[in-house]
């Protein structure tokens, strides 16, 4: 499809609209630093805007547009960590032929072995996942150690791009973020300082999960070299994973370490799999 008739900023114009109905976006100095930084093909459009507000720590989104051949989204919403809520990530790669794309409330606990945490956010937006199933279906077998970081509503897909799925991809974004702002609007402020620890120490390490191994780095490498990629990664998308915590990524996947003691470069040590979506309708793990 001809990609100069869609773009990403309708997303993220209308998540900024929503979120100043509800509450006060202060810009933070990270957005001053990003947003006027250029790629080198000379082509590609860059938009970066980061926030926080009374509940939220950090609300940034990056896109990257380039009509000739892609178009990026990168939008995450952290709350601050007296919160225990799940984090915002809308996730979407499109080039002419192909979209690849994450759409979450992905949990601070691994909902797996928290069920707890799981009936407490995602019991009752199960029927998200069910409204989108058929046109944004699942996009097959992915790096196992990603499952952690998603929820039972998770939105994975790879799909043809097209103006159809592009409309329904904004109507999903729309719902998502909309859950996600009920949630924040609802969660209380945690006292217990031994929870908010452990709140904090979630956060990093999700950071740190995605600050080493997110899919997108070879492509912002490839438009902005190497040390301004990092930069971007750690200051500014995956921002907190130098002050939230010490913790090295190691320290949280120690089964990355490679003979000579660094971080092994594959994404995954188990390799791919669930093939099929692993959580049925009732948010269920169903996977062996
Ligand atoms: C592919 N992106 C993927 C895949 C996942 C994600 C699961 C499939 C490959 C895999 O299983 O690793 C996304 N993975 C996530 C997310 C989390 C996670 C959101 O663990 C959160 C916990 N994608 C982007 C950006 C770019 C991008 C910003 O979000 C580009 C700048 C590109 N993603 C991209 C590309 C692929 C991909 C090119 C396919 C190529 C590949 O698999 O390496």
């Amino acid at each position: 499809m001809d990609l100069s008739s869609i773009s990403y900023q309708k997303f993220v114009q209308f998540a900024l609209e929503q979120t100043k109905l509800r509450t006060t976006l202060t810009p933070l100095p990270s957005q001053e630093k990003f947003k006027a930084i250029k790629a080198n093909d000379n082509k590609s459009v860059l938009n970066a805007v980061s926030f926080c507000a009374p509940k939220i720590r950090l609300l940034r989104s990056l896109t990257i547009e380039d009509s000739q051949s892609m178009l990026v989204l990168d939008f995450a919403a952290f709350s601050k960590p007296e919160y225990d809520a799940p984090i915002f990530c809308a996730n979407a790669f499109t080039t002419p032929t192909r979209s690849i794309v994450v759409l979450d409330l992905n949990p601070l606990y691994d909902v797996i072995i928290h069920p707890d945490y799981k009936e407490k956010y995602y019991k009752k937006l199960m029927p998200l996942s069910e409204k989108y199933s058929e046109l944004l279906p699942w996009g097959g077998k992915l790096t196992s150690e990603s499952l952690k970081f998603f929820s039972p509503i998770v939105i994975w897909t790879t799909v043809a791009s097209s103006q159809l799925v592009h409309d329904v991809l904004f109507s999903a974004f729309v719902d998502y973020f909309k859950a996600w702002l009920e949630l924040i609007d609802e969660a209380s402020y945690e006292k217990d300082e031994s929870l908010i620890l452990l709140n904090c120490e979630a956060q990093h390490r999700y950071l740190t999960w995605r600050a080493e191994k997110d899919p997108g780095y070879s492509i912002l490498k490839k438009l902005f070299g190497e040390t301004l990629a990092k930069d971007l990664v750690r200051q500014f998308l995956f921002d907190g994973v130098d002050s939230l915590g010490s913790k090295t990524f190691l320290d949280y996947f120690p089964e990355y370490r490679s003979e000579n003691g660094t971080v092994n470069k594959k994404r995954s040590m188990v390799g791919k799999s669930y093939e099929t979506r692993p959580w049925n309708s009732a948010g269920e793990f169903i996977a062996d």
